[in-house]
């Protein structure tokens, strides 16, 4: 009888234990290794919210602001990374980027290609989406600005996005009143047959729109370069709901593509507070949310770290066992 209950206790504590390997949603990951490339032509270079975050719970952030392009391939070839972050970057003709493609489909990888809207001419979506089409995402950043005279931070270019999507990434923030800032952001759409095609309403596979902009948020061709990568501005008749944070989980890797730098210092997007208004927005929440479900969820740990989780509460188990097996003789 004494046996009996010993015996329930420890596959109760085996229980528990087993329940308490998994981390909720809402913590952030430890133990990998993450490089925000920079290069010459990303505008936003500060990144120290994030750093700070994510170094402070165990993680290994490289800040390759002043790395040459050969340099992140070192780096990409010879270190375990686990995501890379490429902000409004734009890559020369002579830069090639299998590099980029070998490393994420070796697997697991976490690519997040975070555009830029197209004010002054500082971003060039057709120099940074070659990057997506590289590693075989459906996802392209928009040529063109999103611009909501509605739902803003006192003025229509510092859109406040606030609608959360309800896919699996989506569900895991517990949002009420959703806002998240997106400073002179463009937005995402995605190619089937080589065509651009509206992501508002369509269903692609293992692609989930994270966040949209309001209804009322319009795309405007700022720089008037009208060029093929200014789709959203050709089909304006129906404004409002843009894509602004999209997934696509190709393999056991995804690409997070922004339409903003969102993981960036900049204005407060990797925060809690407006720049202008102060008011409360889930900007740091989305982007931890997104990392983790990652690598919860779809690049998950290798089969060699597994072990670790099950041969812990398994020794207690078997050593209870043994000692009610003991006793009882
Ligand atoms: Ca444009």
């Amino acid at each position: 009888m004494k046996g009996k209950l010993m015996l329930s206790t420890s596959l109760f504590l085996v229980a528990l234990m087993l329940m308490g390997s998994v981390a909720p949603a809402s913590s952030l990951v430890t133990g990998k290794t993450f490089v925000i490339y920079t290069g010459s032509g990303a505008f936003h270079q500060d990144y120290n919210g994030f750093y700070g975050n994510y170094t402070g719970a165990g993680n290994t952030v490289i800040n390759a602001s002043d790395f040459t392009y050969d340099a992140l391939v070192a780096i990409l070839e010879n270190t375990t990374v686990d995501a890379l972050f490429l902000p409004g970057n734009e890559f020369a003709d002579n830069e090639s980027l299998t590099p980029i493609k070998t490393w994420f489909e070796s697997g697991k990888k976490l690519l997040w290609v975070a555009g830029d809207s197209d004010f002054g001419g500082y971003f060039v979506s057709q120099k940074l989406n070659p990057v997506l089409e590289t590693v075989g995402s459906v996802l392209r950043l928009d040529a063109g600005a999103v611009d909501d005279p509605v739902s803003n931070d006192n003025a229509s270019y510092r859109v406040v996005a606030n609608q959360l999507g309800d896919g699996p990434i989506a569900s895991t923030i517990d949002a009420t009143d959703f806002k998240m800032i997106f400073h002179g952001s463009t937005s995402v759409y995605y190619v089937e047959n080589g065509t651009p095609k509206d992501l508002r309403n369509a269903t692609v596979d293992n692609v989930e729109v994270v966040v949209k902009s309001s209804k009322d948020a319009k795309v405007i061709d700022q720089d008037l370069s009208a060029s093929s990568g200014d789709f959203y501005v050709t089909i304006n008749e129906t404004t409002g709901n843009y894509p602004m944070l999209v997934t696509e989980t190709i393999g056991d890797s995804m690409v997070v593509v922004s339409g903003e730098a969102n993981f960036a210092d900049y204005k407060n997007m990797y925060g809690n507070t407006f720049e202008v208004s102060r008011e409360f927005h889930y900007g740091s929440i989305v982007v931890d949310a997104i990392i983790t479900y990652f690598f919860e969820k779809i690049g998950t740990a290798d089969s060699s770290f597994l072990p670790f989780n099950f041969v812990v509460p398994f020794s207690i188990f078997m050593a209870t066992a043994i000692f009610i097996r003991k006793r009882r003789n």
